[in-house]
């Protein structure tokens, strides 16, 4: 069948969408990277990349090598094990896989040498610092959000002693103890000078507001964040449902600020594979019906594990404007569903979501993450603005810089003032 639109005509307006998807600047809103100060939690460089645990998983469904051994050798050891196996001995045609390549040439290293220790010598020629800066032009990203939690050992002692903040990093506060694990949290809040009890009653409550807001002010956070299991359920009678309903909601309110539920994770399906052991499972999005619909003066962002949620979640955005959807999490953050997911949702939410976020684990990876989505999300958006042209409508570039503004950060930035 012919075209309606000549490629002629076509491709000028699709090279000028394109660019504009290629150079607007991106806010990446979800990520387990560091500034600088937190020395050794901010992973680059090559072997973190071979150990990322998408890549542990994958790995261990081509060699034989047992769980125990595996976690027994070092860091290096590990990454040859998984560059010879997903690499040399297979071909990399996996996404992640994909991704460490994209990422190398990007930084301009020879990938077809497939020379391992040539990689490694580069990587440690270099610093830290120029690594931030040449990564985050290369992914053409302006602004790193972390995730940020005090309940981790390494990290809450940086925040505690204090430092000068790095402008290209914002942080998210994330609760999931606090909510999955009350009975184990309770304690370490007393220990901080809260005054908590496990069985939870008013007082309870308003000591973890000041914790939550103490830890909020501290980190300058720009949004609270939980992961949650596929069953979680609101309203409840359980522990976590009340303290969502008397502790965190109301500080969200009081403070101006979003909180972000990711629910479908399964953690530790298989617990021997570690990080890399955790899966997915279709969640009941009535939790986020009644959390949108009963507390309209919150605000929620949510991103969904599972493909099956992911209309659900749209239709939910339709109908809650205290409801900002973002990325495309984790297993979902392969083409064919970011294809997929962001159609639908371009489709049925106009530019008002942010399409991705990189959930970047090591510095590099935002290279990767985002060319691979950038590639994506310019196809569609030249195809939808093609069909519009075929109505008579035309779309100006200044226009089209707009609208890829919102999806990269603009919207979610709006959505965080309102
Ligand atoms: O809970 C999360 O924020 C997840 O993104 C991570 O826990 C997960 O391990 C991950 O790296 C996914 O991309
Ligand atoms: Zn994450």
């Amino acid at each position: 069948m012919k075209s309606i639109l000549s490629e002629a005509s076509r491709v000028p307006f699709a090279a000028q969408v394109e660019e504009i998807v290629a150079s607007t600047p991106i806010y990446d809103i979800h990520t387990h990277l560091y500034e600088p100060v937190f020395g050794e939690l901010l992973l680059w460089g090559i072997d973190d990349l071979l150990i990322y645990h998408y890549l542990v998983a994958e790995s261990f469904r081509l060699h034989d090598v047992s769980y125990d051994k595996f976690w027994s050798l070092s860091k290096t050891e590990q990454a040859d094990l998984i560059w010879n196996t997903l690499f040399i001995e297979h071909s990399p045609i996996s996404e992640a896989c994909r991704g460490v390549l994209t990422t190398l040439h990007a930084l301009g290293l020879d990938v077809k040498k497939r020379d391992l220790p040539a990689l490694r010598q580069w990587f440690a020629g270099r610093t830290v610092e120029q690594h931030i800066t040449q990564c985050m032009e290369l992914a053409g990203v302006r602004n790193i959000c972390m995730t940020n939690s005090p309940f981790d050992d390494l990290e809450r002692p940086v925040w505690e002693k204090g430092f000068h903040r790095d402008e290209r990093f914002t942080a998210a506060l994330r609760i999931d103890p606090l909510i999955l694990n009350w009975p184990e949290t309770a304690p370490k809040l007393a220990q901080w000078g809260y005054s908590v009890e496990v069985n939870p009653g008013s007082k309870t409550y308003s000591e973890i507001r000041r914790f939550l807001a103490d830890w909020s002010k501290r980190i300058d956070a720009k949004y609270l964040m939980v992961s949650l299991p596929p069953d979680f359920a609101f309203p409840a009678n359980t522990v976590s449902a009340n303290l969502i309903e008397h502790a965190v909601l109301p500080h969200c309110r009081e403070h101006n600020l979003p909180f972000a539920l990711m629910p479908g994770v399964k953690r530790a399906v298989n617990p021997q594979l570690k990080l890399a052991g955790d899966g997915v499972g279709l969640s009941d999005l009535n939790t986020l019906q009644n959390l949108c619909a009963q507390f309209p003066q919150n605000k929620f962002l949510a991103t969904v594990l599972a493909r099956e949620n992911q209309h659900e979640l749209c239709i939910l955005a339709r109908k809650f404007r205290n409801l900002h959807i973002f990325g495309c999490w984790w297993f979902t953050n392969i083409p064919s569903l970011i294809d997929e997911i962001t159609r639908m949702r371009i489709e049925l939410l106009g530019p008002s979501f942010t399409p991705q976020h990189s959930d970047a684990r090591v510095l590099d990876q935002i290279v990767y993450k985002w060319q691979h989505s950038r590639r994506v999300i310019s196809n569609i958006l030249v195809e939808k603005y093609t069909e519009l042209g075929q109505t008579g409508w035309q779309t100006s570039p200044a226009e089209v810089e707009r609208d890829v503004k919102e999806l990269f950060g603009g919207a979610f930035e709006k959505f965080c003032r309102g």
